[in-house]
């Protein structure tokens, strides 16, 4: 396992965020990433085709390029890529569970190993999770914009759970599977902003389909503080559940690609308990640790139904309403 250095260890606790490279392998982890997403346009492409859109074929273009080109057509959904379920969803709102995502990204040992050093060996999963990949935003119809496939606006991440995990250990992982730079859309965060209280979060006044953001008003932003975090390819932003961070719009001619992931200690309110989350390590209890990537696509489809069936499917992810005196 890689030490985390004191320096390293203290600047999470002050700042409240910590950079470490080499956490994805190109050869290792990304060119599998590629080839299972690439397998998820192939099979969108074969239904579009069986329904008479037509869609780009992919032959000479790279999964980046073919997901622009195919979510630009308005035929192909970034739900399809996701890896979790948007606030409201039906039985067959699709996601994908594949096991290059559960091995790779939400098992990675060097993520783990970090988490190891920041939470304690007993490690859960926790269900929170999306990939992001931003075509240059010029390129992106206004309509179509959101935080999935284009800019974020400020927010802390505790503020999209339920209150039942206000003293849980959540740290957030935002996994850079492009180099992320200020010009694409890279991460930007309030150094120390951790230490204060969740705020409230608030309609940010734009509809942006299934994914409606709520913000944190600028009165509780202290934005002259703010840091871009420029990162390389395969690099990690480890963070704290109430640091204050945003994203930037893609101003570049490429696509940017990240994942972002939540770890908390095994037995510790996760703010979703409706998901489902899993032990990604444990020391003690190794035999707990789930392993195998069938069982938490499994996992995943029942969860879905069961959300449905219960009314969960459309409960919006935020814990303001718009009316919230903060919001005024
Ligand atoms: O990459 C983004 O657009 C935002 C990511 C984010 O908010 C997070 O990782 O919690
Ligand atoms: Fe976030």
């Amino acid at each position: 396992m890689n030490r985390l250095t004191q320096d390293q260890l203290q600047q999470f606790n002050q700042d409240g965020y910590l950079v470490v490279e080499g956490i994805l392998d190109p050869e290792e982890d990304i060119k599998i990433l590629e080839e299972e997403y690439s397998a998820v346009l192939d099979r969108e492409a074969k239904r579009l085709q069986s329904e008479g859109k037509q869609t780009a074929s992919g032959d000479s273009m790279s999964f980046l390029e073919r997901f622009t080109c195919m979510i630009l057509e308005g035929n192909l959904t970034h739900q399809a890529l996701d890896i979790c379920l948007p606030p409201k969803f039906e039985e067959d709102t699709p996601m994908h569970m594949g096991p290059a995502v559960f091995n790779h990204i939400l098992r990675n040992p060097r993520i783990l190993d970090v988490i190891e050093q920041l939470l304690g060996p007993e490690i859960y999963s926790n269900a929170v999770q999306h990939i992001r990949v931003k075509p240059p935003q010029r390129t992106v119809p206004v309509e179509m914009q959101n935080p999935l496939l284009s800019a974020t606006g400020w927010h802390q991440d505790l503020g999209v759970i339920d209150p039942e995990a206000d003293k849980s250990e959540v740290i957030s992982v935002w996994v850079a599977v492009t180099e992320a730079t200020v010009e694409n859309g890279c991460l930007v965060v309030i150094p120390g902003s951790h230490k204060g209280e969740l705020v409230p979060h608030c309609p940010d006044g734009e509809k942006h389909g299934n994914h409606q953001p709520s913000t944190i008003p600028d009165k509780f932003l202290d934005k002259g503080k703010s840091r871009p975090l420029p990162i390389p390819q395969g690099a990690t932003i480890f963070f704290q559940k109430t640091l204050m961070h945003s994203a930037l719009a893609n101003e570049s001619d490429t696509v940017r690609w990240s994942f972002d992931l939540r770890y908390n200690p095994v037995g510790q309110p996760n703010g979703r308990s409706w998901y489902p989350g899993f032990v990604a390590r444990s020391r003690e209890n190794p035999d707990s640790e789930l392993r195998d990537a069938i069982k938490w696509k499994e996992m995943w489809v029942q969860a879905r139904s069961r959300m449905v069936q219960t009314g969960v499917a459309g409960r919006p992810f935020t814990r303001w309403s718009p009316d919230h005196p903060g919001c005024a």
